[in-house]
């Protein structure tokens, strides 16, 4: 898919053109109303980050995650999930240094080397919703409005969750872009839809964001603290991981080996400048149906307890260390890729309740 941004970036589609995607009208003050903005967008892409990664230890890292999983299982995350915690949490903090692939977490989705299917977190084969809580610092992530619409131009915002492949389909993802939320898909068939919300998360607080997508048409929801921000009929098809994926040799560091088969948090995840997150995410949880309707909904009050459509629940509460627990039964545990200057992500004290 970056592959195809320049070309991308050149489609000017109108912003808030169509009443049923959104917009970014009346949202992101100045940028939103201008939709010509793909010369920032593109800047942002075209500047490779190369030898940012560091191979080794990257590529290692995934295999430690699932190492690490069966020591920090069951006993102690019962423990925390047995009520409120609305002290002695904490949460993770990113510095948008994701240009150096570093300031992230990932979490693994598939094997390249087997056809197996992925862990339960790889969704997108079925009905599914992403939900986190972000503390967006207010001057850091200033990517401009996008090109909402037809477009894969969601690569270019601020970049909170990363489900791309490089240069090929099907992929998704969650930014800022303009002050608002960006949910986007890129379907099964290459098809693209990057849909901006309408509400202003850049004001220094914690919020609410799920997002939402219905297997059988493609629909996406898009909801900002608990009210219903922006839905889509977008692109259809299974837009998991695929499970013969094969990543492609075009990234920064070469073969996208150690960014495509995964969901990275808090930046974009091959490592290109300027298009990732900076400030506090918390409380991500991945679940295999669609949990909320376009009524809205109280926005959570502490944090979850995992249930049976619970893929993955990272409270963030580990305090230390490099892996962010899977609380879920499916010990997708997440990893912690440090880089950057200051160097990220770091473990916070800080979370919504508090
Ligand atoms: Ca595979
Ligand atoms: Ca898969
Ligand atoms: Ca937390």
């Amino acid at each position: 898919m970056r592959g195809l941004i320049v070309g991308a970036g050149l489609v000017v589609v109108a912003c808030g053109g169509g009443a049923d995607d959104g917009g970014g009208q009346g949202s992101g003050s100045t940028a939103a109303s201008t939709a010509s903005e793909p010369g920032g967008t593109s800047g942002g892409e075209a500047t490779q980050e190369s030898g940012g990664r560091t191979a080794g230890t990257t590529t290692s890292e995934p295999g430690d995650t699932t190492a690490d999983a069966s020591d920090t299982t069951t006993a102690d995350d019962t423990t925390t999930d047995s009520g409120p915690q609305p002290s002695g949490s904490g949460s993770i903090e990113f510095f948008g240094n994701g240009g150096l692939y570093g300031d992230r977490v990932l979490i693994t989705l598939d094997d390249p080397d087997t056809v197996d299917p992925g862990p339960a977190v790889d969704v997108g084969n079925e009905d599914f919703t992403i939900e986190l809580w972000i503390r967006p610092d207010v001057d850091a992530n200033a990517n401009p409005m996008i090109n909402c619409g037809a477009t894969n131009d969601w690569v270019s915002s601020n970049i909170v969750v990363d489900r791309d492949r490089h240069s090929q389909p099907p992929s998704f993802g969650v930014g800022i872009a303009g002050g608002v939320m960006v949910w986007a898909v890129q379907g099964e068939a290459g098809d693209p839809w990057s849909m901006c919300g309408t509400a202003s998360v850049l004001d220094g607080n914690w919020h609410h964001i799920a997002v939402q997508r219905r297997r059988s048409d493609g629909w996406l929801w898009l909801f900002v603290d608990g009210v219903l921000d922006a839905e889509v009929d977008g692109p259809d098809g299974d837009i998991s991981y695929p499970d013969d994926g094969v990543p492609m040799d075009v990234c920064p560091g070469g073969v996208c080996d150690y960014s495509d088969p995964f969901l990275a948090i808090g930046a974009e995840k091959h490592g290109y400048e300027s298009i990732s997150y900076t400030g506090l995410v918390d409380e991500l949880r991945v679940s295999t149906t669609l949990r909320y309707s376009a009524e809205g909904f109280e926005i959570p009050g502490e944090p979850f307890t995992p249930d049976d459509d619970t893929a993955g629940l990272y409270h963030f509460d580990d305090g230390s260390g490099e892996v962010a627990t899977d609380a879920s039964d499916n010990a997708s545990n997440g990893q912690l890729v440090l880089g950057g200057r200051p160097e990220g992500p770091l473990w916070a004290d800080a979370d919504p309740w508090r």
